[in-house]
């Protein structure tokens, strides 16, 4: 009896060690072996190829950004009736709230990168420079272009190598809204902000809206001063959340008269779905990932959840004058490292 009662004691204390949160992230000796025990919110990689996962987001020559927003539309030249954009993808330091600045790689400087806005139909050609310490490639995300142009590496492509430039060209089709993002080591460069949107309009537009504003969902990791790579894994987790780079407070108010009609492109590029709940009038959603949704489907919301890589237009009418909030309803989005309010919400300014 005593021998089962000494056994049961032994048993309840290894499960206690063994249940009890590890509080140090330093490598332990234990009778020989090395243990290495994490702290909440700490990644332990065990597999060496993917320890580049767990490295900060980092540079050469890292500048401060020039811009404060990003996602501005990007200036062409025309060459034979080409579209001629030019990209340079490079790190900066940008700022994603007043205080907080992390280091993002970019297209030319800024968080999303430029908008890159043609008609369907349109020849485009677009010069990717590479000023990363990294190999990239771009991908046009929901664009109908040539396979050649994919930009997928080691498939349809080498990979962009530093100091090189490679030419995308395609006919823009479909009219929608699509995004450009890094398909190289996409877990680590799209999170680190190499995304920008890309719509094309429809060569016979329908009708006008007075407001249509993109905006890009995404997260950010930064602890201690260093800026990681946001993902779905523990320890990875992000504790900062952006509407086209910025969190909330810093992200930007739209403006709008009652009685306009506004429209509002999602696009998720980020790894985690945000449910974006619309305060102050209902809206309909007129297309799903690019594509048009007939009128007699359009279904009338208030949330809709954006899934990464997704993108929905939404249109409403402004109705009441006030100050209407726009934000992700997975609660703890909206905050600035664990303090609320912050990160995915904006305000809609409805004025008469
Ligand atoms: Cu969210």
């Amino acid at each position: 009896m005593r021998e089962q009662l000494f056994a049961s004691l032994v048993i309840l204390a290894l499960l206690a060690t063994a249940c009890t949160p590890a509080q140090t992230s330093q490598p332990n000796t234990s009778g020989g072996q090395i243990q290495v025990t994490p702290t909440p919110g700490q990644m332990v990689h065990t597999n060496p190829e993917a320890a580049h996962m767990m490295a900060p987001i980092s540079g050469s020559n890292v500048q401060p950004a020039n811009a404060e927003r990003g996602g501005q539309p990007l200036d062409y030249h025309l060459e034979d009736g080409v579209k001629v954009f030019e990209l340079t993808t490079r790190a900066v330091q940008w700022s994603i709230l007043d205080d907080v600045t992390v280091i993002a790689w970019t297209y030319n400087g800024v968080v999303p990168g430029p908008l890159i806005r043609v008609t369907e139909g349109d020849q485009v050609r677009i010069l990717v420079k590479n000023e990363l310490d990294a190999p990239t490639t771009v991908h046009w995300h929901g664009v109908d272009v040539p396979n050649a142009m994919d930009g997928v590496p080691g498939v349809t492509q080498d990979p962009i190598q530093p100091g090189e430039t490679f030419t995308y060209e395609f006919i823009a089709k479909p009219a929608g809204t699509f995004m450009y993002h890094s398909h190289y080591e996409g877990d680590i460069q799209v999170s680190a902000g190499l995304y920008a949107p890309l719509i094309i309009d429809p060569k016979e537009p329908g009708p006008p809206v007075d407001l249509d504003v993109v905006l890009m969902l995404s997260e950010w990791l930064v602890r201690d001063g260093y800026t990681y790579a946001a993902m779905p894994m523990a320890g990875m987790e992000p504790n900062y959340f952006t509407i086209n780079g910025k969190a909330f407070p810093a992200t930007e108010t739209i403006t709008v008269k009652v009685g306009q009609r506004v429209r509002l492109r999602f696009i998720a590029i980020g790894q985690f779905i945000h449910p974006m709940h619309l305060h102050g009038a209902p809206f309909k959603i007129v297309a799903t990932d690019g594509h048009p949704v007939p009128e007699i489907a359009q279904l009338t919301k208030d949330t809709v959840s954006v899934a990464p890589g997704e993108r929905y237009d939404i249109e409403f009418t402004a109705q009441e004058p006030g100050k209407w909030m726009l934000h992700c309803h997975i609660l703890h989005h909206t905050t600035n490292d664990n303090v609320e309010p912050g990160g995915l919400m904006l305000m809609i300014e409805v004025v008469e």
